[in-house]
This record gives structure tokens, sequence and C-alpha cells, in this order.
């Protein structure tokens, strides 16, 4: 794409995706932006003409002009650095823990989120004959790997929340850290409920009362994770 043809910021969308948490940031800043929405297929996987935006064929993708920016964090930090005017960024006290939770969502917690999703569908994706086996695989890699280390992290982060106030960064708006986490607990808080404490459903519930996250909503679309019984 070219600045000549494209100007502003366009999102390249996927329903139920992580691309919701870049909707809310840009209503967070107030910025204009134009919205393209793409469906999932019917295996859940990203239509290939995301593919065409950038290779990495996933969302969220935005381009800005002549600039194309994959990979949520990526777009996070780009957004609030180039349009942030000093909103959103963490006090000096704050700076490690941002750092850490805005990498630490798509480092470590949404492989094992993923993993356990994986593991679960596995069985139902394989020859019906070969079913009781994956099953069997699955489901022992799930227990003795996917699931003690969620638990793991859910601690973390609960007993995160119990000392930082209401955000991350422990300041009193969000930062690229919640920016980041919000997709990954909604989605935990939507799948795996019963492995989360009271904190963590309590800060979900505090990114869905925004109204820059209410705005987000309506104008994503479909999106099955701020549906979570809270
Ligand atoms: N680490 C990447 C992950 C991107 C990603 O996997 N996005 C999902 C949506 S939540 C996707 O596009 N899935 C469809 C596919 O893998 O084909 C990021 O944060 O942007």
């Amino acid at each position: 794409m070219s600045s000549e043809t494209v100007a502003g910021i366009t999102v390249h969308h996927l329903n139920n995706s992580r691309s919701q948490r870049i909707l809310w940031l840009l209503e967070e800043l107030e910025i204009p932006y134009k919205i393209v929405h793409h469906k999932r297929q019917g295996d859940g996987l990203a239509p290939v003409e995301l593919k065409a935006i950038h290779p990495i064929g996933t969302a969220p993708i935005i381009t800005d002009g002549p600039v194309t920016v994959a990979e949520s964090g990526a777009i996070v930090e780009y957004l609030i650095g180039k349009y942030g005017n000093g909103k959103f960024v963490p006090s000096e006290s704050g700076m490690v823990d941002n750092l850490f939770f805005t990498h630490y969502t798509e480092g470590t917690v949404m492989p094992l989120l993923v993993n356990k999703l994986i593991f679960s569908i596995a069985p139902s994706r394989s020859p019906f004959i070969l079913r009781p086996l994956v099953r069997l695989v699955f489901s022992g890699l799930e227990t003795g790997f996917v699931l003690p280390r969620l638990t793991g992290h859910a601690k973390i982060i609960e007993d995160h929340l119990s000392k930082c106030g209401d955000w991350l960064a422990g300041g009193q708006g969000p930062t690229s850290a919640d920016f980041m986490m919000s997709f990954a607990l909604e989605a935990w808080v939507s799948e795996l409920p019963d492995m989360l404490g009271p904190k963590i459903k309590e800060y979900v519930g505090r990114i869905h009362e925004r109204p820059a996250y209410q705005r987000a909503l309506t104008k994503g679309g479909e999106y099955k994770y701020a549906k979570a019984a809270l």
C-alpha cells in the first residue's frame, strides 16, 4: 500500500480476535480510523486476503499511510508512541511492570492458552479411528504441561492485581500492558473461568465498563469474549 492512495489509520480486524484490543486502544486515543472487517473461515483461520496486507496473515494488522504494522504488541507500541501525546505512558515506578505485562501476554500467556485450545480440539480433528489415542495423548499433555503452567500464571496475575491497583502498571489509567493483557484475560475468563481469581475477573469487568471499550465493541462487531459472566 502506498501513502499516495491510503491516508490515515486502517485496522484489519478479524471477528472474535486480538484485533479487538487495537480498536479499544484507538477509541481511547480518540483518533480517526477505519476498520476493514475480515471474517474467520469455517476452520477458524483467517481468510487469505490478510496475507496480501502483511505476510504474517493474522489479525491485527494496521496500515498508517505508507506504514504497515503487524503483531499486536508492535501495533500497540506504535500507536501509543505516535499518537499518545503522553497518554497511556507508565510512570517511572510502573515502567518495568508495564514492560513485563506488555511482552508477557503474547510471549507466554497466549501460547499456553492457544495450546490448551489446540489440545482440546485435536481429537475431533483426527481420523475417527484414532480419536481415543489422540485424546489420551493430548489430555496427558494438557494435564502434565499446559494446566500446571496456566495455574502458575493465573496466580502471578492475580497476585499482581492485588497489589497494583486498577491497572497493571499501577497508574490511574491503562497502559500498553492493559491493552495487551485485555484479550488474553477476556479469553481466559470466557473459556476457563474456574482457574481465575476475583481480582482478574474484576479487572476484566473494569475494562468492559470503559466507554471507549464499549464503543470499540460496537464498531468491531462479533466478539464472543466480552460476554463472559463475571
Ligand atoms: N502474536 C500475534 C498473534 C496473531 C494471531 O494469531 N491472531 C489470530 C486472531 S486472535 C489470527 O489471526 N488467527 C487466525 C489464523 O491464525 O489464521 C499478535 O499478537 O498479533
